[in-house]
């Protein structure tokens, strides 16, 4: 397997701590996708990373898919439960805290625009979205955290995401059991070998 990556990329790190839990992350070769030459664009026209090439030839494009892909490889945790319920309940954990992630992209985006030129409005929109989905996430952090699923990882890596990118967003003076968590969380073994090294 490859996997086009980049070493700050929070939802990269998603896939690499997934493969780990797995035990598969030896089988992966990473490869830089920004370095100079390199073919990303051509394997994904979207030319975004996480892209894997799987040992068949396979393209796949996005985390999600790629994280479904690694379990149903190697041993380790059920990742995406198989009785539907629960998977579907984690599959809507995941796709919340995506969701926060993703607003912390546009958030962060914008302000690479040119000053008189961002937009207050949609900042306000995307922190709104943030700000909710922590609520959301706060209520629901023992289910969420539980059992070792995709779910716990991909709020790991965001969480620190958001403290990497967002360094004034405030996240755990009104969510303090996320942090609790976090903190708990952010330091394990696979957290540990995926940190970003900035
Ligand atoms: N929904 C995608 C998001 C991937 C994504 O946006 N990756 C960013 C890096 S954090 C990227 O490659 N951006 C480059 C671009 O948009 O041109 C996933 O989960 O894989």
């Amino acid at each position: 397997m490859k996997l086009y990556y980049s070493p700050t990329s929070p939802y990269v790190r998603m896939v690499r701590v997934a493969a780990l839990e797995k035990g598969v992350d030896g089988r992966m070769e990473l490869i830089d996708a920004r370095a100079e030459g390199n073919d990303t664009e051509d394997k994904n026209p979207l030319n975004k990373v996480p892209t894997m090439i799987t040992d068949d030839g396979e393209t796949l494009i996005e985390s999600r898919l790629i994280c479904r892909y690694l379990d149903t490889l190697g041993a380790g945790p059920e990742l995406y439960p198989r009785d539907p319920d629960a998977r579907r309940r984690v599959a809507q954990f995941e796709a919340l805290i995506h969701g926060v992630m993703d607003a912390a992209v546009l958030r962060r985006m914008e302000t690479r625009r040119e000053e008189g030129k961002q937009s207050e409005w949609w900042d306000q929109r995307q922190k709104r979205k943030i700000a909710l989905g922590l609520d959301r996430l706060e209520d629901d952090v023992e289910a969420i955290t539980g059992a070792p699923t995709i779910a716990p990882i991909t709020l790991g890596c965001a969480l620190s995401f958001l403290d990497r990118i967002l360094p004034d967003t405030d996240w755990r003076a009104d969510h303090p059991r996320l942090a609790a968590w976090y903190e708990s969380f952010k330091d394990t073994p696979n957290m540990a070998a995926t940190a970003p090294g900035d």
